[in-house]
């Protein structure tokens, strides 16, 4: 092997082992680099700090791909078994305007929000694929709020390693670690292929998880617990880790 190629095989190495551990070593970086401001209590401190941290470190994260809008897809397949709710049929009987979503655990401001709130942060428009571990896809036009907006105005705490997201389904929630929080394609979202988010597809918001297998794209979202550990948290038949 040519020096050139070992040493890219080397560094290639090193970015992917960066990617797996996430934080810590960005943290790290991100102290080494001096990226954070030094009157801020760390990396998960104000919001700002989050918002600029999350900024300068994880946007070098890899990306899913996006698609032209001629890409999307005409039939997009919702999956849903039927269900009644009771809260979940007046929510939606009300137009969703009592819709909230809580954001509560290792948060200096425990939150909830209304979907006109959620409206009112900057949002984001992807055109990307959901992929079923069943083995079909489909692409659409996600339209929602980064993820890392929310957790940013939550406050999240130092401690943080983990978000978990529940659906108003009892038996729905899943989690991501923070790197996959903060990752910019992280959404929630309310709109779908330039209108809102039919009910099939997880009326009134859901998130949408691009990178990892479309289990993770829970629907129905009403409540996201920030913790520093899954254990409690952790079950089903479902690998924790779905990326793709
Ligand atoms: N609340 C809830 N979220 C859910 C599911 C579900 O049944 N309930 N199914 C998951 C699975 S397995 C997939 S593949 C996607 C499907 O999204 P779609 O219904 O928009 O096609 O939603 C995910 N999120
Ligand atoms: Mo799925």
């Amino acid at each position: 092997m040519s020096n050139f190629s070992r040493r890219k095989l080397i560094t290639t190495g090193l970015a992917a082992s960066a990617g797996a551990s996430g934080l810590a070593v960005a943290v790290r970086l991100a102290d080494r680099y001096g990226l954070i401001p030094p009157d801020y209590g760390g990396i998960y401190g104000p919001g700002t700090t989050l918002t600029y941290a999350s900024h300068r470190l994880l946007t070098g994260q890899s990306l899913a791909r996006e698609f032209p809008a001629n890409q999307i897809s005409r039939a997009p397949f919702a999956k849903l078994r039927p269900f009644t709710i009771e809260a979940y049929d007046s929510l939606r009987a009300g137009g969703f305007v009592d819709w909230r979503v809580n954001v509560d655990g290792l948060v200096a401001r425990p939150s909830s929000f209304s979907l006109a709130e959620l409206k009112g942060f900057p949002s984001r428009r992807q055109i990307t694929q959901l992929a079923c571990e069943e083995g079909w896809s489909f692409i659409a036009e996600w339209t929602g709020v980064p993820l890392m907006h929310i957790l940013s105005a939550a406050q999240t705490l130092p401690q943080a390693r983990y978000v978990v997201y529940y659906s108003i389904q009892r038996n729905w929630r899943q989690s991501i670690d923070m790197a996959d929080a903060l990752h910019p394609q992280t959404l929630l979202v309310y709109g779908m292929n330039g209108g809102e988010l039919p009910m099939g597809h997880g009326a009134p918001l859901r998130l949408s998880l691009p990178r990892q297998l479309g289990y993770k794209s829970v629907k129905f979202i009403n409540r996201i617990t920030v913790t520093d550990s899954l254990k409690q948290f952790h079950k089903g038949s479902y690998s924790w880790y779905a990326g793709i």
